[in-house]
């Protein structure tokens, strides 16, 4: 057995945050091949996928006059405006088709509230928590190593919220891609090295 008490959180590699998607990652595919490979020397894989409904908040879409990108006041905190994307039951919410992790034992959905947006795997914007960290300890995992889309949203926020509870957290790096709009890889960086998560390569 390998990596006794490790997960790899493979985050959103959906075809909407692919070449060609209405999010689409630049490079995104690229982290396709590595995750795949990666994936194979660990016991525990749990995948995650970004799940809105058609009507979700995030969607710039839903509010007349805001376009795709801008911040807005949202209950629980500023919200940046997405175009729409991952929409449940639709093509582009489906994984990479070149993903292959056939032994991934959790799929987690996120995002599925109209309401509330859920970058992170383990709790949602408002604060909600999904379980993850629950059923991470339950398994007496002790390390999460985060790898998927997009290192700053969704696999940062993943990765300093299991930080926050305490895992000890990897990146790996050239298994991720940004989207970087407004300095938001640099602030990830900023705080995930802060929260003491480490920014490795797969080599
Ligand atoms: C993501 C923006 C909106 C992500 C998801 O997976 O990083 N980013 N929804
Ligand atoms: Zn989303």
């Amino acid at each position: 057995m390998e990596n006794i008490g490790r997960v790899l959180l493979v985050t959103d590699v959906q075809r909407d945050f692919c070449k060609g998607g209405a999010l689409a990652v630049p490079d995104g595919d690229a982290v396709v091949g590595p995750i795949n490979r990666l994936a194979q020397n660990y016991d525990l894989v749990v995948l995650t996928q970004d799940w809105h409904p058609p009507n979700h908040q995030s969607f710039a879409s839903q509010h007349p006059g805001r376009v795709p990108f801008e911040e807005v006041d949202f209950r629980y905190g500023l919200q940046t405006l997405w175009p729409d994307h991952c929409v449940q039951g639709t093509p582009g919410a489906e994984f990479h088709p070149n993903l292959s992790i056939p032994h991934a034992a959790l799929i987690l959905r996120k995002g599925f509230r109209a309401g509330v947006d859920s970058y992170s795997a383990f709790a949602e914007a408002d604060g909600t928590v999904t379980g993850l960290g629950a059923y991470l300890r339950d398994r007496e995992v002790r390390f999460v190593d985060c790898v998927g889309l997009a290192t700053d949203f969704c696999v940062a926020w993943s990765a300093e919220d299991a930080a926050r509870q305490g895992f000890r957290v990897r990146v790996f790096q050239d298994a991720c891609r940004a989207i970087d709009i407004n300095g938001s890889l640099a602030a990830a960086w900023a705080r995930l090295s802060a929260r003491g998560v480490a920014l490795v390569k797969m080599g």
